[in-house]
């Protein structure tokens, strides 16, 4: 074998390795991308999990927060006597009254600034927003 064939057959290999990588690598991005059916590993791509938003003070903590798309945000009141709500005007969405110990729960399933405020205290400047981003994409 002359030099010329043997640079041919390295090159050969070196094809070979990118395209058994590229495969694992595009294998890895479908695997990402079916989260909703995806019960044997919920930890892959799109979030399942649930985040939770305190109430106490008249204030949502934290008030702002990121997600990523499929992720629940569950609102807890650890508030001693008064009551709030979680209201998304734009959608017209909005849970009951929550009272001490209760809580209510939203799954975000679009990427999007999802604005909210309680109802009984809009006057108080309690508000906050979800920004929900594309898996992956979270910081
Ligand atoms: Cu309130």
């Amino acid at each position: 074998m002359h030099k010329g064939e043997e640079a041919t057959m390295q090159y050969r290999l070196l094809t070979l390795g990118a395209t058994v990588l590229t495969t694992l690598l595009m294998g890895g991005v479908v695997q990402a991308g079916t989260d909703e059916n995806d019960v044997e590993d919920g930890q892959t791509g799109g979030s399942s999990q649930t985040v939770e938003v305190e109430m106490f003070d008249y204030t949502y903590h934290p008030a702002e927060l990121e997600v990523e798309v499929g992720t629940t945000v569950r609102w807890v009141s650890e508030e001693k006597r008064t009551s709030h709500d979680i209201y998304f005007p734009d959608e017209d969405i909005g849970s009951p009254r929550l009272f001490p110990d209760e809580s209510w729960e939203r799954t975000f399933d679009e990427p999007g600034t999802y604005e909210y405020h309680c109802r009984p205290h809009e006057d108080r400047d309690m508000d906050g927003v979800i920004h929900v981003v594309a898996a992956g994409d979270a910081e």
